[in-house]
């Protein structure tokens, strides 16, 4: 069973006059779960679900946990989510509509994965990561394959990185269809910038806290996986503010009509703030999504990063 889609792929006129470059849109957005995870998410759990596990334990900022809800129900397994007292309450709603049980421990995703994790370790369960896991990046990677089905070699392609799931999902993706050559920029805000430490230590590095808003990049550590393709690919670390990142969030619904979250704001405002040089014919983004966003909680946002400044 698939249970991503192909998502739209287009042209935006706004984004690509300010960038004063043909940018285009992957958008994720428009997922079934709001958000890119399912590409990953879904493909893991079909195969432990085949394999005969029937509950599967996930520690989430939230998106992953609401794409494996959606794939519990979907399957008819069991789903437990772990999430962080971050984690909007509404959103929790959204993974228990799923038919999902929500636990709330911890005030990081880190604090929370380490309760899903001894959790997972009970007969019968299944640890579900939200980015560590080669399941993951393969099923990522098919945002790849549907560019080469509408023959769209980016000139570079621009992700959001928190865990580093996606990052390496489309790495592997554009490895395995022979555009290795296409450069990725990699965004981050600057409260959870855990890539760019790693890069540029050139190992794993734990950053001491998450104080950025967009709680959807707050995995204090990558993944290994992550560290190696910084290595060998041609990878660019960006850093965004909060301010930029929530802008671009604002922008983008204006532009698209379409609400995300910082932390795919962050990746779009590498666009609209015009972080990088552009490169080739043209700039995919990644339009990630998150389904924890309403238009309350932008307002709420914008006084928080307000508050901060
Ligand atoms: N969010 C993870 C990790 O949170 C989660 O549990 O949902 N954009 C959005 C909207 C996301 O939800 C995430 C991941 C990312 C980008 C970054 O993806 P990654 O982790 O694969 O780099 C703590």
């Amino acid at each position: 069973m698939v249970l991503h889609i192909n998502s739209p792929f287009i042209d935006s006129m706004s984004i690509s006059d300010i960038a004063g470059h043909p940018v285009w849109l992957k958008m994720d957005a428009l997922q079934p779960t709001g958000s890119f995870k399912i590409r990953g998410v879904g493909l893991m759990c079909q195969r432990a679900f085949d394999r005969g596990e029937k509950h599967f334990v996930c520690s989430s900022g939230g998106n992953a946990g609401h794409a494996v809800a959606f794939a519990g129900r979907k399957l008819g397994a069991r789903v437990t989510v772990i999430v962080p007292e971050t984690t909007p309450e509404f959103m929790r709603k959204k993974i228990a509509a799923q038919g999902a049980e929500v636990r709330v421990e911890g005030s990081v995703w880190d604090e929370a994965d380490q309760v899903a994790r001894a959790l997972a370790a009970e007969p019968g369960c299944c640890y579900a990561p939200p980015f560590d896991h080669p399941d993951l990046w393969e099923g990522h990677s098919t945002l790849v394959d549907e560019l080469v089905a509408v023959g769209h070699k980016p000139g570079s392609i621009v992700v959001a990185v928190g865990g580093g799931g996606l990052f390496c999902g489309v790495v592997e993706g554009l490895q395995r269809v022979g555009w290795g050559d296409v450069p990725v920029f990699a965004v981050e805000t600057e409260g959870a910038a855990s890539f760019a430490a790693a890069k540029e230590a050139g190992e794993l590095v734990t950053i001491p806290g998450i104080t950025s808003i967009a709680k959807s990049l707050g995995a204090r550590r990558v993944c290994q996986k992550a560290v190696e393709w910084a290595k060998s690919y041609p990878v660019t670390s960006l850093q965004v503010t909060d301010r930029q990142a929530l802008d671009a969030c604002l922008k983008f619904c204006d532009d698209h009509r379409i609400l995300v979250e910082p932390a795919c704001g962050a990746a779009l405002a590498a666009v609209y703030e015009k972080s990088f040089e552009a490169v080739g014919e043209s700039t995919v983004v990644v339009v990630c999504g998150g389904a924890a966003v309403t238009r309350a909680q932008l307002e709420t946002w914008d006084q928080m990063v307000e508050k901060a400044q």
